[in-house]
This record gives structure tokens, sequence and C-alpha cells, in this order.
């Protein structure tokens, strides 16, 4: 607490979106594994393990995951030109490397990544990433479609504020979902419209379920303005089947919604029998531009580069009309522009080195040694929690999450309650007291009511994976016993 008596912003005087908003990601049991990090650092050997680890989010390089060679070789001669008249540098980094950078310094305005760029972000870069999108699909992208922005959270608020005039207005997220998504349609003002995924069936959609949802919305007055799909899903690691994405946008097509698709997991697939298809594929495969209005949203936090603290990311706009993106562009440009790194690394991730050029044998061992060992990590965390009493963790087929269910027992619940704690989170704070591992207790992305989950990353390092699962399963063992009905 600070010393200031009369504060001129007194808690109860702010604006109560704010008060409202919740983001359990980094939320109570987060706070709470820094204050024992900060306990641990003043007081070594305090507790029964020495460091926290922090499987609350999906930030690969903060558990030891190393940036892709080729990505930061560009970058790092974008940000020191200087380099590029050194005669050394051709030591240091490969040809196309050096190409890379002098032609995205070319683009870059003032040739220099310390300049505003546009404020959909530098020119040059949004047609690289039109070409890679282009190459991803089959169809063509247009570069005034794509806007950069610093991670896809900044994306997704933008439309959010577009969309959103008043709490009549929903938008109809997955549950559970990503909690950016309630978090923002809280700040902007409107109403989350919920619909449940079926965790019976490894977290499928199912398009009868929307439909009730949509009408029970629209019987309570709300006007559902757009669809959240999360292919690859986070929390919950499916990966959508082609006729389920048709279904998902005919649906969206019947009822003008504007289809939000989060796409960041697009390089996040594991097992052999999906793959990722993006909704802008479908939509041009069988739809006239005006028929749908589509907004796909990528990052450079998730797939194989994580590079989450370099804060970039970009939408692109499919079927909006011509005033409504000059609308988008202006509020775009109320924040100048998105940082030039972030910018940089989109046009990278989407245009990596190809066969022939000089870093593509490192490049693509570098990508697939990542994602076969995420592929390895998920299903050895998978069985791990599927051997212990009461819990049921479905398939990771993508993304970087898994998100097991467990049934607690009755005694469990009550102690939550006397605790005034959600029993999920119960359990999460006595595992982070127990054991140091930070998970995030289901109830911050949702749940079918009277379940409770946790989830986890699937990112630990593959050589402490038997170390944590050891310490998982002594720690749900003497919890199971301790509350036994
Ligand atoms: N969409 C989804 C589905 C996400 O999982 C994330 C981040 C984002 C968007 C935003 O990413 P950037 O703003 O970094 O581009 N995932 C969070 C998570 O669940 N753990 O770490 C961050």
């Amino acid at each position: 607490m600070s010393f200031i008596k009369t504060p001129a912003v007194p808690v109860e005087s702010i604006n109560p979106k704010v008060k409202d908003c919740e983001y359990a990601v980094r939320g109570e049991i987060f706070n709470h594994a820094q204050r024992l990090q900060e306990e641990l650092e003043k007081n070594p050997g305090s507790r029964p393990f020495d460091e926290i680890i922090y499987y609350n989010l999906g930030n690969p390089q903060a558990l030891g995951q190393k940036p892709i060679t080729f990505f930061r070789q560009v970058l790092a001669l974008c940000e020191y030109p200087a380099l590029l008249d050194s005669d050394e540098t051709h030591k240091l980094f490969s040809s196309d490397a050096i190409s890379r950078a002098k032609k995205i310094l070319s683009t870059l305005t003032g040739k220099s990544t310390g300049a505003y760029s546009h404020s959909k972000g530098v020119k040059g870069l949004r047609e690289m990433i039109a070409d890679g999108i282009a190459l991803r699909d089959g169809y063509p992208a247009n570069p005034e479609d794509i806007f950069l922005t610093d991670g896809a959270s900044a994306a997704v608020h933008m439309i959010l504020q577009l969309l959103i005039r008043s709490e009549n207005d929903g938008i109809l997220c997955p549950i559970p979902q990503y909690p950016l998504y309630s978090a923002a349609i809280t700040l902007h003002g409107g109403t989350l419209v919920p619909y449940y995924l079926s965790e019976a069936n490894n977290w499928g959609l199912e398009v009868f379920e929307l439909k009730g949802r949509l009408d029970w919305a629209r019987e309570n007055g709300i006007s559902v303005k757009a669809m959240v799909v999360i292919n690859p899903g986070n929390p919950t690691g499916q990966v959508l089947s082609e006729s389920n994405q048709q279904e998902i946008v005919e649906l969206c097509r019947k009822e003008g919604l504007v289809l939000l698709a989060d796409e960041v997991y697009q390089d996040n697939v594991y097992v052999k029998d999906k793959k990722f298809i993006s909704f802008k594929r479908i939509i041009r495969s069988g739809y006239r531009e005006d028929e749908i209005s589509m907004v796909s949203f990528q990052s450079i936090s998730k797939g194989y580069y994580g590079e989450c603290g370099k804060r970039g990311g970009y939408m692109e706009l499919c079927g909006f009309r011509e005033d409504v993106k000059d609308q988008i562009y202006k509020v775009a440009s109320v924040n100048l522009c998105s940082n030039t790194s972030g910018q940089i690394l989109a046009s990278l991730i989407m245009n990596p080195p190809k066969p022939g050029e000089e870093s593509h044998k490192l490049f693509f061992s570098e990508k697939e040694a990542i994602l076969s060992s995420l592929g390895r990590r998920a299903k050895a965390l998978e069985d791990a929690f599927n051997s212990m009493e009461g819990v049921s963790c479905q398939k990771a087929e993508g993304a970087m999450y898994l998100f097991p269910r467990i049934k607690l027992p009755n005694k469990a619940i009550e102690a939550a309650k006397k605790a005034s704690m959600v029993p999920d989170a119960f359990y999460a704070l006595r595992l982070l007291d127990a054991t140091g591992l930070v998970l995030v207790p289901g109830s911050g992305f949702g749940q079918v009511p009277g379940t409770w989950h946790v989830r986890t990353t699937i990112l630990p390092d593959e050589s402490k994976i038997p170390a944590i699962v050891s310490r998982l399963k002594a720690f749900h063992e003497s919890f199971m016993s301790e509350f036994q009905d």
C-alpha cells in the first residue's frame, strides 16, 4: 500500500471496466509465484524447491528455447547496418541473411529501424507478408489489408474496439478461451457470448451448440457481431478439421458475423493426421470476396519462432468495405506505428529461407528440432496426466498447452470454499506451494460449470520433463489423499 493520504484517483473512481477485467494467465497464482521467488532469493532453502518454474505462459525463450539463427541475423543487421560495411560480416552472417537485411533496410522509412513507419507497418514488409500468405494459401493477399501490430494482442484490441459499441453488442467466444478475449471484451464494454467446446470430443467445436448460443443471445437483446475461433486452440490444443471450418464459415456468412480467426498457432501442429488450414483459404475457395468478413491474426510469439518479447504480429482483413478499413487505419495512426523490430520479424516468419538458400539447411534443422521436441513433450506430459488418479487429459494436436481435467474430491472443494477460493485455483496454489510449478487454473479460461482443470504449457525443457512429472505426480497423490472423500 502507498502512503498517499488523499489520492486524486481513489480506486472506487476508476473506470469500472478496468476493475472488472481479469487475466488469469498473469493473475493471482502468478503474483503469488513472484512473491515466493523474492522469498527464495532472500532466503534460499526456505521452501521444498529451489526455483519457481513458470509454466503459466506460452513464452518459449523464457524456458530456454533458442531463437532461430536466420531471423536474428537479419534483425541484427537491420538494427546495426554499419555491420554491412565490415569484411568480418561475411564470416559471421550467412549470405542470404545479408541480402535479406539489405532488402528490408531499403524498404524502411529513412532506411532505419529508428524511424516511425507507415501506421499499417512498412509497406515493403507488408508486401513480403502478403507473398508469404499467398504461398501458404494459394490465393493472393493484398498488402493494403494487412496491419502490423505490437503482437496479435494489439490487433485483437483494435478489432474489438471497432466492433463493440455497448453491452448490447456480443462476441461469440469459445469456452475455454484465451482470456485476452474475455478481458478485451470487458474493457471495450461488450458482452461475451460463450459457446462451449466439447471436451469429450477432443475439444471439438459443434455447430449446433453455436447456433443455440446465438439464438439465446438474440432472444436476450444482444446483437452478436462476431465469432472468435482459436485454431489451433488455446488452452485446448485442438486442430479443426477442414469440414468443421467450412461449417463455421457458412454459419458466419448466414448469420452475418465477422469471423475473428486467431491463427497464432498456425505453425504448431504435432499430429500427422491433422494440418493447419487458414480460414482465408476456406473462404477464398468457396465464397465471393463480399460474402463474408474475416480477420486473421498471426503473431511472432508462437510457432517455432517464439519471439514473444519482440512484440510483433499482424491482422489480415478480408471482406471489409473501404470506409471501414479507413476507420481502422485512422485508429492505427493514433498509435503512429508498431515497433519496427517486430515488423521485421513478422516479415521473416512469413518468408523463412527457401530450399537452395544458404541458411535453409540450418533453418530447417532448427525449426524441425523445436517442433518435433514440442510434439514429444506434449505426449510425455499428456501421458503423465492421464496416469494420475481422477485426471483426464485430451491430446494436444497443436498450440502449446495441455488442459487436463481434474476430478477434485468434495473435501477439497469444501476446503477451497473455506479459503474463499475457486477449487482449481486452490489446487494450483497448493501445487505451487509444494513444488514451485506455476500452472493456470482452468477457471481463468472458462469451463463447463462443476468441472475443474489446470493449464500447463508443453514448453519445459525435454531433459526436465521426467523430474517435473514426478513432482506433479507426488503432489497430486498427496493432495488426493489429504482430501479423500
Ligand atoms: N492469441 C492467442 C490464442 C494466444 O495464445 C496469444 C498469446 C495471443 C493471441 C497474443 O499473442 P501476442 O500478443 O504475443 O502476439 N498467448 C498467451 C498465453 O496463453 N500464454 O502466453 C501468452
